[in-house]
């Protein structure tokens, strides 16, 4: 489906160290003016067990694109240019990864002389609104000319404009709780200020998971209802770059499962409304993805667009009940197998066959 990641935040506030820890793809970090891009493969810790299970010699994983965008400075969208470009990146990402600075370390130059979340996440959400402004008064323009005797464009200039309305009362427009027909006036627009956002703290090492300025970017989260992961860009880096082995022994030492990454991507990715289901069979697991609530056939057209329009129906099991019960065989005949037509919503970890019509 090809889903993307914007990291963005001030300058120097760690988001080539969290894109190299993330992708280990040993960017170069500082002063960027440069976009880095990566592809990564989403971990999933269902693969292994269905792996071993089915004695597949191929996996196919999900993918995620991460971008990572150069700092947006505080006025960068009024100095035009630049700043205008850095927005163009984050207009095409489908969800933001926000990473507030939450460590003290005078060595290191910043923007500011002081830690503080709340100033930062202001500081750049004010640099999206102004972009958003800038889109919706175009488009204002644009609606006011052709507006006369129109009450279908009448309705839509009005929508643009209270959106606007709260931009100027510095309201992000993800926080407006828009409408519906709000949501599709505006559509077009992709405004920036609107994409959903998982802040990052970024601390100085994970002895720090507490410290004031984490708890401070907490309760914005809270309060806007999202979330928020603290990660040691810095560690987590150095642990990306590991042999397999001696990144679990490290891991294990700190007494974490997985990495933050790791815990990163997956927040990042169910935040975006996803749902992976699995095709599995001896030549090959497979990941797929959808979203929550897609109805079988949809979900079936990611596979194959014949199986969507020559759609009979779904066989579906469990991941679970298929590790419970050991095989296809046991849980068919536990009776846990089960037969969904059109309108069943796939779920996460459902194991499918897809019967269909193929296109002649
Ligand atoms: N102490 C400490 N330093 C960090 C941490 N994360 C990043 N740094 C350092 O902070 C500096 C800036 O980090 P970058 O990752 O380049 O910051 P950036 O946000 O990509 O900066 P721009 O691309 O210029 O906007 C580098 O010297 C990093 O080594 C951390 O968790 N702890
Ligand atoms: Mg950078």
């Amino acid at each position: 489906m090809g889903l993307n990641c914007g990291l963005v935040g001030l300058p120097s506030c760690g988001k080539t160290t969290i894109y190299n820890a993330v992708t280990a793809a040993g960017a170069e970090s500082f002063g960027g003016s440069e976009v880095n891009c990566a592809v990564v493969k989403m971990p999933d810790p269902r693969i292994q067990p269905l792996v071993d299970m089915y004695k597949a010699p191929k996996v196919v994983p999900v993918t995620l694109e991460v971008v990572d965008i150069p700092g947006l400075k505080s006025g960068s969208t009024a100095n035009e240019g630049r700043g205008t470009k850095l927005l163009g990146h984050v207009k095409e990402v489908d969800a933001l990864l926000h990473v507030v600075r939450c460590f003290e370390d005078d060595n290191l130059p910043f923007e500011y002389d002081t830690i503080d979340p709340a100033r930062d996440v202001e500081t750049v959400d004010l640099e999206l609104m102004v972009a958003d402004s800038q889109t919706l008064a175009n488009k204002i323009k644009r609606l006011s000319k052709k507006v006369k005797g129109n009450k279908e464009l009448a309705g839509e200039l009005a929508d643009c404009e209270k959106v606007q309305a709260g931009l100027d009362n510095g309201v992000p427009a993800r926080r407006q709780n828009l409408t519906d027909h709000e949501l599709k006036s505006i559509y077009e627009c992709h405004l920036v200020s609107r994409k959903p956002v998982l802040y990052i703290a970024n601390i100085g090492s994970m002895d720090d998971i507490d410290n004031k300025h984490v708890k401070a970017l907490q309760t914005i989260a809270k309060e806007e209802g999202a979330s928020m992961l603290a990660v040691s860009g810095r560690d987590e880096a150095e642990i990306s770059q590991l042999d397999p082995e001696d990144r679990q022994e490290f891991l294990d030492e700190l007494g974490l499962k997985e990495s933050s990454m790791e815990r990163l991507l997956r927040t990042a990715y169910g935040m975006l409304g996803l749902v992976n289901f699995f095709t599995a069979g001896e030549t090959e697991v497979h990941v797929w993805t959808c979203r929550k609530g897609d109805p079988a056939p949809v979900a079936a057209g990611r596979i194959h667009t014949d199986m969507e329009t020559g759609f009979i129906r779904m066989e579906v099991i469990r991941y679970e009940d298929l590790i419970e019960l050991g095989s296809e065989q046991a849980v068919v005949k536990a009776g846990k197998q089960r037969i969904e037509g059109r309108t069943y919503e796939v779920k996460d970890g459902d194991i499918i066959v897809v019967r269909f019509n193929a296109s002649k």
